[in-house]
């Protein structure tokens, strides 16, 4: 297969200006009409060449006069048409069947349901069509179905609809901004619907629609409210207004993606979407609002501003990731979302940077753009649009993205347009941060400090080096923003000098590959507290000694450090354990410095919860080199069960303090004393004492709500035995009418690090409600294995590597977007210990020489190869 190139970018030759589909929808034979208004963009006379893909052809006309054979081709991938006029309209017919679509690309049917997914190359699979997003359309679209397909949607607004003979009717829609067909949507079926609307900043009466399953629609109320509240903050945070009269967002349960940005008319896995009480946790509500924001926020940065090309998708998706993570620390408390996001940012991203498909935010070649849709591209990409602000302030920020809007709407652009607008708000020249976008990797930062008593200075010694990646190994300083902060020895805040002004904290750039920086007016022995909210996407060393790590705990006002101070602590013990150096001294003074956290009447809960947390086992696994994933969950379960013992008075006061007695609210408070409750049980759960399990079986039969449901759930998994077997069956009997319910039921013993657990998965497999073409059912089973239970996966017989690469070969034969995903799991083995490294091998090779295997896994397979 041919790699794509960005430095191979050219214009599109030829633009369709407007379009009229009709679908005339059955199940296995769909007729596509498409009448285009094509136009040759500049002076040249190449072919028309437009992509179309599993496509029946019934004909092909240019303007009203049908084509013969030779006066066309089609193969597998193209529609070439040699000799066409400068501008001239184009009338295809094509046959698809949505039916037989088990890739969930394209047009394809879920539930009984008509719906599309067209990002990032679906629409090829619908029409010919120049399926790349810098050729922007006007649409409209009429659908024709039986009645039984109750309801038509597609994108913008609703222009016309009624009834047809023989049982049928139709609905025509048009969609008056110009869009790539990425963004093109259509669904058809029998629907529930909530609706609700909101009166914009400038008095408009926006219609909001979500449509889920019959008997659903109470369970999107939330989707809901996520929804108006994220039409209001892109108001009041960046000044954008919605622009049609209408919204919908429709829930399927078959989907690829999370959710999509479609123009109006939003397309989610039903995952993200649906939520009550008795079904869905905290951590689904979490989820649902930062998704129903990340892609209401796309309508502008997304829809009315596009990519070029798909080498710039971290344009929209890195911005907009961005933009959902601050209406999320708006919604939730600014400290606790950053520690989740930074802590998802290390789980996806940094492991990613550290492995064979490492690649720049900004890429330049690809096989197949499916496989970009990673945590770097998304999360760091976030990142460094957090970094640009920290650099050039708020309102510089704020000037940058207003010219953006005002300079690029309706238009496909790119990167360097992007940060161009910035530079001329801030009046900066940014050409050294554009770096970040084309070099891969995670940057090592190491600090040095030293105090100067007499003088009251405090020089900071930075330095930064990025490892090789592949393809890239010479690599250039970033500027790297590096929040810092001072305390004394007791905890108290200090106040210092920078250029004469007195400040409580300061952004130290790091622009070349070493810096002294000095700090004035420093009174007494400083505590550094460095790389604050985590101001650049690095791995910092520092020279402190532990002791100035215990200050930071008890004290750091960044709680984002403070919490950080705990993990770096904790991953100490541990990889000092797993190397056979227990520390049993310090454990308990780590004990005793959670205590004293804990016992802070001041803090949030939802903090808390968190710094309850040990270090996960993936993330240790990149501090040791070569990484022992059995020593690792030994060593860490170790010191869990010393916590709990050491922390059990103050576990059991707030297992029980904490008890939601009133009504459930999804709130962030509520969330945050469930959250802290349950964590305060799993930990208790370390410690597999009779009186224990009795307490986690309590739990979990009392629980009025699945967050308590599951956290009980987890901590009886942990005890294992006959408590947990009649867990799982009573849980089983109760939900299995329940898809997302049963997903979690698959998961939870995905994630069982028992002995036994890698056999039941297997045989998990074989159970009646695997649904093996439905990917939300997949992932729960194969990817929470694979990516959560590394105990198991990396089990020494090479029997985890083996189940997940029959997996993805089997799930490649239908669905290849969902089997690639799959490989990353792999892609590490070069970190792990050489006889686990060389099993994983094995199974990547078996998979990369497997005969008809798609792009996708071939492409992520011999990467990982390297
Ligand atoms: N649907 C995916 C997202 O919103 C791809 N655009 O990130
Ligand atoms: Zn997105």
């Amino acid at each position: 297969p041919q790699a794509i190139r960005l430095s191979d970018y050219r214009p599109p030759a030829f633009l369709v200006d407007e379009v009229f589909l009709t679908f005339d929808l059955q199940p296995n034979t769909t007729r596509v009409k498409a009448k285009l208004s094509v136009r040759r963009n500049g002076d040249h006379a190449e072919p028309l060449r437009f992509n179309g893909e599993r496509l029946k052809p019934v004909s092909v006309a240019v303007d009203g006069r049908a084509l013969a054979e030779g006066e066309r081709t089609i193969d597998a991938e193209w529609l070439t048409i040699p000799d066409v006029p400068d501008a001239f309209t184009l009338e295809t017919e094509v046959e698809i069947d949505p039916e037989n679509n088990k890739a969930l690309e394209g047009l394809y049917m879920s539930g009984g349901r008509f719906c599309t997914q067209c990002e990032a190359e679906g629409f090829r699979k619908i029409t010919f069509w120049p399926d790349r997003p810098d050729v922007l359309s006007r649409f409209t679209v009429r659908i024709e179905a039986d009645k039984a397909f109750g309801r038509l949607l597609s994108n913008g607004n609703l222009m016309e609809s009624g009834d047809l003979p023989g049982g049928r009717h139709y609905a025509v829609w048009n969609d008056p901004f110009p869009k790539p067909s990425y963004l093109f949507a259509l669904v058809a079926g029998e629907l529930d619907v909530l609706e609700d609307s909101l009166v914009t900043m400038s008095g408009r009466t926006v219609e909001l629609k979500i449509y889920v399953d019959p008997g659903m629609a109470p369970r999107a109320a939330y989707a809901m409210d996520a929804l108006k509240r994220s039409m209001t903050w892109d108001e009041q945070a960046f000044g954008r207004e919605y622009d049609l009269d209408l919204f919908m967002i429709v829930a399927v349960r078959d989907f690829n993606f999370g959710a999509m940005e479609n123009k109006g008319l939003n397309i989610f896995n039903s995952s993200l979407l649906l939520a009550d009480p008795a079904t869905a946790t905290d951590l689904d509500y979490e989820r649902i609002e930062s998704v129903v924001a990340h892609e209401y926020f796309h309508n502008w940065t997304g829809d009315r501003i596009t990519c070029r090309d798909w080498f710039q998708l971290c344009l929209k998706e890195g911005l907009t990731v961005f933009r959902d993570q601050s209406f999320s620390a708006d919604m939730r408390g600014e400290a606790v979302q950053r520690i989740k996001d930074v802590k998802a940012l290390r789980a996806r991203q940094f492991a990613e940077d550290q492995g064979p498909l490492a690649h720049p935010v900004r890429p330049s070649s690809y096989l197949k753009i499916d496989n970009f849709y990673t945590a770097t591209i998304y999360e760091k990409g976030a990142e460094i649009i957090r970094m640009l602000k920290t650099l050039i302030g708020p309102e510089a920020f704020r000037a940058g993205m207003d010219r953006y809007f005002e300079r690029w709407d309706g238009q496909a652009t790119t990167v360097e347009a992007f940060i161009n607008c910035f530079e001329d708000a801030s009046g900066r020249d940014l050409s050294d941060f554009f770096a970040w976008y084309e070099q891969a990797g995670t940057p090592r930062v190491s600090l040095a400090s030293r105090y100067d008593e007499a003088a009251r200075t405090l020089t900071l010694d930075l330095r930064q080096e990025t490892p090789p990646t592949p393809g890239q190994p010479q690599k250039k300083p970033l500027p790297i923003p590096v929040i810092v902060g001072l305390l004394d020895h007791e905890g108290r805040t200090q106040a210092f000098e920078r250029d004469g002004q007195a400040v409580d904290e300061t952004v130290v750039v790091l622009d070349a590959a070493q810096a002294t920086v000095t700090l004035t007016g420093v009174d007494r022995p400083p505590v550094v507290s460095a790389l604050r909210g985590f101001s650049a996407p690095v791995v910092l060393k520092t020279d402190a000694p532990a002791k100035d790590r215990y200050v930071l705990l008890a004290s750091d006002p960044d709680l984002f450090n403070r919490w950080e101070a705990g993990q770096g602590l904790a991953a100490e013990l541990i990889l000092a354990r797993a190397a056979g150096r227990a520390d049993e001294v310090n454990e308990e003074r780590y004990a005793e410095a959670v205590a004293r956290a804990l016992s802070d009447q001041a803090a949030d809960p939802a903090f808390k919860a968190l710094l309850l947390a040990l270090p996960s086992e993936p993330d240790l696994a990149l501090q040791m080199s070569p990484a022992d994933p059995a020593a690792i969950h030994e060593a860490r379960e170790a010191l869990r069960a010393r916590l709990s013992v050491h922390l059990e008075p103050e576990l059991r006061r707030l297992h029980t303090g904490l008890q939601d007695l009133g009504e459930f609210s999804p709130d962030a408070a509520g969330a945050g004393r469930r959250a802290l409750r349950n964590a305060a049980l799993e930990l208790l759960a370390a410690n597999p004492r009779h009186d224990i399990a009795d307490l986690a079986q309590g739990h979990f039969q009392a629980a009025g709500n699945m967050t308590d449901a599951m956290g009980g759930l987890s901590a009886l998994m942990q005890i294992g035995g006959a408590p947990f077997e009649q867990a799982l069956a009573d849980f089983y009997a109760r939900w299995k009418s329940e898809p997302l319910v049963v997903d979690k039921w698959f998961a939870i013993q995905a994630r069982d690090p028992s002995e036994g657990a890698l056999g039941r998965v297997l045989g998990l497999t074989a159970h009646p409600a695997f649904e093996g073409k439905n990917p939300n059912r997949l992932r729960a089973l194969v990817s929470t294995f694979a990516n959560f239970n590394p105990a198991r996966f990396h089990d020494p017989s090479g029997a985890g590597y083996r189940f997940l690469a029959d997996q993805i070969l089997a799930i490649d034969g239908f669905n290849p977007m969902t089997a690639a995903r799959l490989v990353d799991p792999l892609g590490g083995w070069r970190r792990y210990r050489p006889e686990l490294g060389a099993l994983m091998k094995a199974e990547l090779q078996r998979i990369a020489a497997k005969d008809g295997l798609s792009k996708n896994v071939y492409e992520l397979a011999t990467r990982a190869l390297g």
